[in-house]
């Protein structure tokens, strides 16, 4: 876990230059896909806060990271969009690559991530985001 948090430290320092600056004191939390699969799976956040995400895709296909309630990845599920990174909170990432994302968090409640390219969702490309 430590590894992975200065993992993630380090790529935000690499990726600083050209992205949004995390704010000092601000989580991080580091997500490594493999085999199809987020890790972690079941993400933990603070009500209110704002988090960086380290997303770091290690297969060798294309994903997406996209964090929503369940109405919002059944839209997902169905769009067309290409490719997503300009709303918080939702990238694609192309095979081997890091991508990152800021999203703050409401009050209470409890989201989901996913991964909606074709039968990825259905395949267990999802998590589950709990707001405490
Ligand atoms: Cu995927």
């Amino acid at each position: 876990m430590r590894g992975r948090l200065f993992l993630a430290l380090g790529l935000l320092a690499l990726f600083g230059a050209g992205c949004r600056q995390a704010e000092a004191g601000a989580p991080v939390i580091a997500i490594e896909i493999e085999h199809s699969r987020f890790d972690p799976a079941a993400i933990r956040v603070e009500a209110g806060s704002t988090v960086t995400f380290v997303v770091h895709n290690g297969d060798p296909i294309a994903h997406e990271f996209l964090i929503g309630d369940a109405a919002a990845q059944r839209r997902h599920e169905t769009g067309t969009e290409p490719e997503h990174g300009a709303r918080p909170g939702e990238l694609s990432i192309p095979p081997g690559e890091t991508r990152i994302t800021s999203y703050t968090f409401p009050s209470d409640g409890r989201l989901l991530v996913g991964c909606h390219l074709p039968r990825h969702y259905d395949y267990g490309m999802r998590g589950t985001i709990t707001i405490r």
